[in-house]
């Protein structure tokens, strides 16, 4: 008998266990995150398996209601939502939460509230919904210091400041894929325990990739580092191999598979949608920061204009003898962003880290030019 492989299948690495191991690294921790992040896993675990019953269930459809992004919401939107926002606000851990589906943010009332913000999609993908695609939830959360005092600006923070991020896709199984900070880990759910186990530790994503994806439809609207990139993808002039080319137009499935084969996801912007398509605070930075946790590394294309106005994190040093600002970090990260309104749109390009320089190189050579 292998006891070495009954020890594995018999000795179980829930994600409750791991994020307590995680949390006895720190003695002065009070277990705060650990109870956030346990009704995060349950609002998960409500949201699979109404994903699994919705054809079933009659869940399909519109439940009447356009959300912010002026979209149409399905059932399964509304209840995702309300079942997130319940769980995070009687965690007693919460002060503000921002959700794709709420115009407003919501500032946990002073009796509920506990030292961390949480921005997320509660169902991302949902127009895959009908047709049996993977969907999935995005979160990410920033801690702050005096839940008392919190204020909409507590949210509107790089997303290098997160304290972690992940994700939950809802697909032929269900995987959560969570960073604290220190690596990324992914956990599949054993619907006979009604428990995550941990399936995948320590994620690194390969250097370069062979897959790149993108809405190729948008290609007549791209700039020219973008077609540049993709045309290169397809006809490569340095006698490697043409990238395949993958796009499910399911974020959470676009870059679970990017985060484990390897590859780019873009979603640039075109001449229709400047800012792309996807939201800074709960797509475009958690999906970032899991990227750079598991060695990738992520990029708005248009970073340096954001940040040219010389606040904050930027591009530019003055040089006192011409008495300019020159560009001297051409490749400023996603997650240095900041934010203006919770809403807020950006091109983003991540993946293997190899891949993502590439594209650097062409926007940089477009800046030069
Ligand atoms: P829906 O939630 O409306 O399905 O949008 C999904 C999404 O926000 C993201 O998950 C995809 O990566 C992206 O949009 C796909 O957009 P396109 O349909 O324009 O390719």
């Amino acid at each position: 008998m292998d006891h070495a492989a009954d020890a594995m299948h018999t000795d179980l690495m829930t994600i409750t266990r791991f994020v307590l191991n995680e949390q006895s690294k720190y003695p002065e921790s009070r277990g705060d995150f650990s109870i956030l992040l346990s009704h995060i896993v349950l609002g998960c675990k409500f949201v699979c398996a109404a994903v699994n019953k919705a054809g079933l269930a009659k869940l399909i459809g519109l439940a009447g209601e356009t959300n912010v992004q002026g979209e149409e919401q399905k059932k399964l939107d509304v209840l995702s939502n309300e079942v997130f926002v319940k769980a995070l606000v009687s965690s007693g851990r919460t002060c503000i939460l921002v959700s794709e589906e709420d115009e407003e943010a919501i500032i946990v009332e002073p009796s509920k509230r506990g030292k961390y913000c949480v921005v997320f999609d509660p169902l991302d993908g949902s127009s895959n919904i009908d047709c049996g695609v993977s969907i999935g939830t995005i979160f990410g959360i920033y801690m702050i210091k005096d839940a008392g005092a919190a204020r909409l600006e507590d949210v509107l923070q790089p997303g290098k400041n997160m304290v972690a991020a992940g994700y939950c896709m809802y697909g032929s199984s269900c995987t959560l894929v969570l960073s604290t900070g220190s690596g990324v880990n992914g956990f599949t759910l054993d619907p006979s325990l009604g428990e995550f186990i941990l399936t995948h530790p320590d994620i690194k994503i390969p250097k370069k990739g062979k897959i790149y994806s993108v809405n190729e439809g948008n290609a007549k609207n791209w700039d020219g580092p973008t077609a540049k990139f993709v045309e290169k993808c397809k006809f490569p002039n340095d006698g490697s191999p043409a990238k395949s080319l993958r796009y499910i137009g399911s974020m959470v499935a676009d870059v679970h598979r990017t985060l484990l084969y390897g590859g780019v996801f873009l979603y640039p912007a075109d001449k229709k949608s400047p800012n792309g398509k996807l939201r800074v605070l709960y797509e475009v930075f958690p999906m970032s920061f899991l990227m750079e946790q598991a060695g990738g590394q992520s990029f708005t294309g248009k970073e340096r204009l954001v940040l040219s106005t010389g606040s904050g994190v930027n591009g530019f040093t003055l040089d006192p003898s011409l008495g300019e600002f020159i560009l001297t970090h051409p490749d400023i990260k996603a997650l240095d962003l900041v934010p203006k309104k919770i809403h807020e749109r950006s091109p983003i390009f991540l993946g293997s880290y190899d891949d993502v320089e590439e594209i650097k190189a062409l926007y940089a050579a477009e800046e030069k030019a």
